[in-house]
């Protein structure tokens, strides 16, 4: 297999851009891409501080080293979850901190059961599964927003690639989660001066991009998934784009383009405006929220302290 671009040994091959690629020509290739993404959807300039939400495993890693590389001004945040089976969560952070030491890169780690008092297993004891997704997805946001907004930064980036991206397009399509496309987007503006700005620069990449490019640079990441992935929907629906994609090649980046451009000409737009959202200010964190006088974070560790 020959690189289109110089005739030297192809290390990927990716038809749904009809590209083979030498290691060079792909590593230039992603970042390029990347800086594409970044531009169409105007995330940040390089005067912007950018938290990057670090995980040790390859998208996010692989996203840190590409906006070094791109010469963005990033800090690294780890959030260790608590979870011990296999040591899931400790390994996990070893790899973020080794990547943050070779590169000398600021990292900033927020244990969640040394800080909260609890990990996320414990705190969502009711089992594996949905549950316990949501309750670490909560903490997550809550605590990304905090550090975000404790250290002023301009955005916060997450590794979401193109393959996560269409699989929830997919799940939240097939049950026609109005709610959910609509706020489904590369870019997530913040609603509050307590709430960052989220951004998603890989939501171009496939899956196997991200996970070539961590090869071919050398990146070590965590290879083992979180136990609790195993029964996350997302990854069904993923299997089920991966044959769409083999038939077809290219079908998960006009599914998720199209959908796009079909927000923009305003396929989503009611003709209702928004309504306004009333925010209060959380009395223990402080932080907003739509809720009560406590946000939802919050409600979760009472509840862990008076339990029904
Ligand atoms: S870390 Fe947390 Fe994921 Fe593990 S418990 Fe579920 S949400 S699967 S990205
Ligand atoms: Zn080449
Ligand atoms: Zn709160």
């Amino acid at each position: 297999m020959k690189c289109t671009k110089c005739g030297g040994v192809a290390v990927i091959n990716m038809p749904q851009h009809r590209l083979k690629l030498c290691a060079e020509h792909f590593k230039e290739w992603v970042l390029s891409m990347v800086q594409r993404t970044i531009k169409r959807y105007r995330m940040f300039g390089p005067k912007d501080r950018i938290l990057v939400a670090v995980s040790g495993g390859k998208d996010s890693l692989s996203l840190w080293d590409i906006l070094i590389r791109l010469g963005y001004q990033t800090e690294g945040l780890y959030i260790n979850l608590g979870i011990t089976h296999e040591n899931y969560s400790d390994v996990s952070q070893e790899y973020a901190e080794a990547f943050a030491a070779a590169h000398d890169a600021p990292l900033h780690i927020v244990n969640v059961r040394e800080t909260y008092g609890q990990g996320i297993p414990d705190l969502a004891h009711t089992g594996r599964g949905k549950r316990m997704c949501s309750v670490c997805g909560l903490v997550k946001r809550h605590i990304m927003n905090r550090i975000a907004y404790e250290g002023g930064y301009a955005a916060i980036a997450t590794g979401h690639n193109l393959d996560d991206e269409v699989a929830v397009l997919l799940q939240n399509t097939l049950h026609w989660q109005g709610g959910y496309l609509k706020r489904q987007a590369p870019v997530l503006p913040s609603t509050h001066p307590r709430l960052a700005r989220k951004v998603k620069p890989l939501c171009h990449l496939y899956e196997r991009e991200t996970a070539a490019y961590a090869l071919v640079q050398g990146i070590a990441f965590v290879e083992q998934e979180c136990p609790y992935s195993v029964n996350a929907k997302t990854i069904f629906y993923k299997q089920i784009l991966n044959q769409l994609e083999r038939r077809s090649p290219g079908t998960k980046m006009q599914f998720y383009l199209g959908f796009l451009r079909a927000k923009e000409e305003g396929l989503f737009c009611l003709d209702e405006p928004e309504k306004e959202l009333t925010w209060n200010t959380c009395r223990k964190c402080g932080q907003p929220t739509t809720a009560g006088d406590l946000c939802a974070f919050c409600r979760l560790w009472e509840k862990q302290k008076h339990p029904a």
